[in-house]
């Protein structure tokens, strides 16, 4: 028999909706012991997290989120909210024996990530960090071919993640959506928001990094801020570029920027190893770029591996063979996921402490940027 998995989301924004929408389509595709109930949405404005609950069809509402982490009869916590929340919620849910699934990044910077990490694993609660990319069926099927040493010895990671939303100085900071251009609300700016996702594909796939040079940019140095209306200084990092050496050896280049005009949401990672390289592209994300030296000598050349056949990862939840799914997908994977390691007993990665790796990354890409210094992770 299912057994009900209460969820309260906490915000209503970009991601609200992105997660909502894995816990609704979930059971319809994944045949789960624990199955998601949209429990109650929990934002400050009542008029706007009403009009959520209606949309995304969650059964009650809470304007204070202290009241929703005390409620009986919620079982996780869903954290959507501006990164600077992020820790005090996580720690009130953690202590009201709540499981969370936490919007990325993690936290602010390592010292409160590390706090999170202690709150959940003191109170033993199932965690999760929703670094979602790892769950696009191509990515997956990266991680499975490395594990399976098709590539051999891993000599280079290359990723970049580009936008191009901020280049108008007439954008404000802070508030709705631009929150992500306020220091205090995010953390820090592309470092946290986009290479945080590049950090965590990346470890997940060849392992942890060592050390890492780094150097970063404000193009727009001061911008309106929202809420109180003045032209205040910006102080997040508009674009970052850093070099690294991962443990096993392997030599990374990541670069991200919100000023690469024609790039909307460009992220693209490459692996060359030993026998065999990897790319994939997030513009065309059911595919997999894939070269073999194995190959035959007159025949070798880039395979362009269509990843929608049911053995795939995930793909026999979803169509026929040769039908791709999307971004959103990658949501409900990560919630199947969640709810299979809960029914197993098994954690659900990335779980917080493995979110805090990539936090760690951050942080000394951020330090090594500002002093021109090669950090130690
Ligand atoms: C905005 O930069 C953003 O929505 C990020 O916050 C997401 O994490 C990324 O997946 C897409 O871009």
């Amino acid at each position: 028999m299912a057994k009900s998995l209460n969820i309260g989301m906490i915000g209503y924004g970009f991601m609200g909706r992105a997660h909502s929408n894995g816990y609704r389509r979930v059971s319809n595709f994944f045949d789960l012991e624990y199955q998601p109930v949209l429990k109650a949405a929990c934002a400050r404005n009542e008029d706007a997290i009403k009009k959520f609950a209606a949309t995304w069809g969650y059964e009650s509402t809470e304007t204070d989120w202290r009241k929703l982490v005390e409620r009986k009869d919620i079982d996780a916590i869903d954290v959507c909210v501006p990164n600077n929340l992020h820790k005090e919620i996580c720690l009130a849910a953690a202590a009201n024996n709540k499981m969370i699934l936490c919007e990325k990044p993690l936290a602010m910077n390592v010292a409160e990530g590390e706090e999170m990490c202690q709150a959940v694993e003191k109170a033993g609660v199932a965690n999760t960090v929703w670094y979602n990319y790892r769950r696009i069926p191509a990515v997956t099927f990266a991680k499975q071919l490395i594990d399976q040493g098709k590539l051999g010895r891993i000599f280079h990671y290359r990723a970049n993640f580009l936008q191009d939303w901020t280049i108008s100085a007439e954008l404000p900071q802070g508030g709705n959506g631009l929150w992500r251009l306020d220091a205090a609300a995010a953390g820090s700016g592309v470092t946290g928001d986009l290479l945080a996702h590049c950090i965590d594909t990346a470890i997940w796939l060849i392992g942890g990094v060592q050390n890492v040079s780094a150097m970063t940019e404000t193009f727009i140095k001061e911008r309106t801020h929202t809420e109180t209306g003045k032209v205040q200084k910006v102080t997040i990092d508009d674009a970052c570029s850093f070099l690294c050496r991962f443990n096993n050896g392997a030599l990374g280049l990541f670069e991200s920027t919100r000023y690469a005009r024609g790039h909307k949401a460009l992220y693209t990672l490459e692996v060359n190893g030993e026998h065999a390289s990897l790319k994939w592209d997030l513009h065309d994300l059911h595919r997999l770029q894939w070269f073999d030296h194995r190959d035959e000598g007159n025949m070798r050349g880039w395979r362009s591996i269509h990843v929608t056949d049911s053995d795939h990862p995930y793909m026999n939840h979803w169509w026929v063979p040769g039908l791709q799914i999307g971004y959103e997908h990658s949501f409900v994977h990560q919630v199947a996921d969640f709810c299979e390691s809960l029914a197993k007993g098994t954690p659900c990665g990335p779980t917080f402490r493995d979110a805090l790796e990539t936090q760690k990354v951050c942080d000394a890409v951020l330090d090594s940027a500002k002093s021109g210094q090669w950090i130690n992770v």
